[in-house]
């Protein structure tokens, strides 16, 4: 299958061209780096050392033969998305380019508009250019588990029968998200809905929960190869961020009583469920939607959990409650489905002890690489700001 990766160059996106390349895709990336120079802004970095795409495609080259092509460009500029789908004609195109982190989006009015601007125009840029150019591509789409919010009744993947009146209808599950960055998502979802009901394009929104870990098979296979692990106040999240903070001596900072309840998904798992909706396409004006997750934590048990494998490794860890910077819900009910992947034939790796052990001593062996006065969270949803 032809699979344009859009975010190629990210977190996600470089595991999944790696992985689908082995297996015989034919893989493309679309990246504009943006990710990278979010680091310049803010003082950031990967814990581990990453090189650039260029050496990054060139390397898998020389080692496994494959090619994997490359346009750098911006997804908010219509004619570079027109013009590369248009040269490369995807099959599938599985979409992670977006400013996904919820801090960013929360510093202040740019950095909000920045984000709903860049999320939700790089997606109807890929949308119309799908219906017009490949209109039976297969949109695979990052959505976030972040789009539902947590409600006091049980998650459903993307739609829920509702009675009322005594009439019924299936409808789009009620949408409670967050922050700035998780109403881009809720937006996005909106506009590809309607894009598969007028065009009658196909499009599967993966509503992905905290994704942990770092390597896969692929990724682990040379040094140049080497994914990005956010650790920092911004971009970091819960499980990895946690880790880097018990491998630097840092307080591991627990956001107020840690009962908020995520799912989670290692990031071996998240390129194997691309796969899986690539490989099993969603119907011509399908609008799908599959919770990507594999299991549920509190913040606060996954602190207890690096807590106690860090002291195993005679680390010192200290676990804080600070006072939360967010605002949301740290003690409520949750609970999400996420049987639509595992029907398709995704065999989880469950979180365990092992994985916090080797993700601590990765952490250790990048000790040097951790700026821990970057692990403090800056950004305080409370107050808008014009500007910071
Ligand atoms: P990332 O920031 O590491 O990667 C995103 C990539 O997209 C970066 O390389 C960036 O340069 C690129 N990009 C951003 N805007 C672009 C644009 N306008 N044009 C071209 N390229 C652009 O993020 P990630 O962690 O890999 O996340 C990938 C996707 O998965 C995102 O959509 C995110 O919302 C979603 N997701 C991530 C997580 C997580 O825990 N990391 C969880 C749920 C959902
Ligand atoms: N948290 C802490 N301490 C920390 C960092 C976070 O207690 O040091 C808490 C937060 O308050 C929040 C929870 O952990 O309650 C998750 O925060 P996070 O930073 O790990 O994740 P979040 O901001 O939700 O965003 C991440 C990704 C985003 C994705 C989302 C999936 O950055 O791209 O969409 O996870 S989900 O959470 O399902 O919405």
């Amino acid at each position: 299958m032809r699979v344009l990766v859009a975010g190629g160059d990210g977190f996600c996106g470089w595991p999944t061209a790696l992985y689908l390349s082995v297996r015989g895709h034919e893989v493309f990336i679309a990246d504009n780096m943006s990710r990278r120079g979010w680091d310049e802004e803010l003082g950031t970095n990967s814990l581990t050392r990453i090189s650039t795409l260029e050496d990054r495609v060139a390397r898998w080259k020389e080692l496994t033969g494959r090619e994997i092509g490359v346009a750098a460009g911006d997804l908010t500029d219509e004619r570079y998305v027109y013009e590369t789908i248009d040269r490369w004609r995807p099959e599938a195109l599985v979409h992670f380019a977006e400013q996904r982190a919820a801090p960013y989006s929360m510093i202040d009015r740019s950095h909000a508009v920045f984000t709903q601007v860049n999320n939700v125009v790089g997606t109807l840029n890929v949308i119309f250019a799908i219906g017009e150019v490949v209109p039976d591509c297969h949109l695979i789409k990052l959505g976030t588990m972040g789009e539902y919010g947590t409600p006091n009744i049980d998650i459903e993947e993307g739609y829920i029968e509702i009675e009322h009146n005594g009439r019924k209808d299936t409808l789009p599950y009620p949408k409670q998200p967050g922050s700035f960055y998780h109403l881009s998502k809720v937006h996005d979802s909106h506009n590809i809905m309607f894009g598969c009901k007028v065009w009658g394009i196909r499009a599967t929104d993966l509503n992905q929960g905290v994704v942990y870990n770092v390597e896969t098979e692929e990724t682990a296979s040379d040094p140049v190869l080497t994914n990005r692990y956010d650790y920092d106040g911004i971009f970091g999240t819960a499980l990895n961020r946690f880790i880097a903070q018990a491998a630097s001596g840092s307080e591991i900072t627990v956001y107020g009583e840690g009962g908020q309840t995520r799912g989670f998904i290692d990031i071996r798992d998240t390129v194997r469920c691309i796969e899986l909706a690539a490989n099993n396409p969603a119907e011509r004006g399908e609008f799908r939607v599959f919770n990507q997750f594999t299991e549920q934590w509190s913040v606060l048990q996954l602190a207890r959990l690096v807590e106690k494998v860090a002291r195993a490794l005679d680390l010192d860890p200290k676990l804080v409650h600070l006072d939360n910077p967010r605002v949301e819900q740290e003690a409520h009910y949750y609970k999400a489905a996420n049987t639509r992947l595992m029907d398709l034939g995704l065999k989880p790796h469950l979180l365990d002890e092992e994985t916090v052990e080797r993700l601590l001593l990765t952490a250790m062996e990048n000790r040097d690489h951790i700026h821990p006065e970057t692990f403090a969270p800056r950004v305080d949803w409370r107050r808008p700001h014009y500007n910071k």
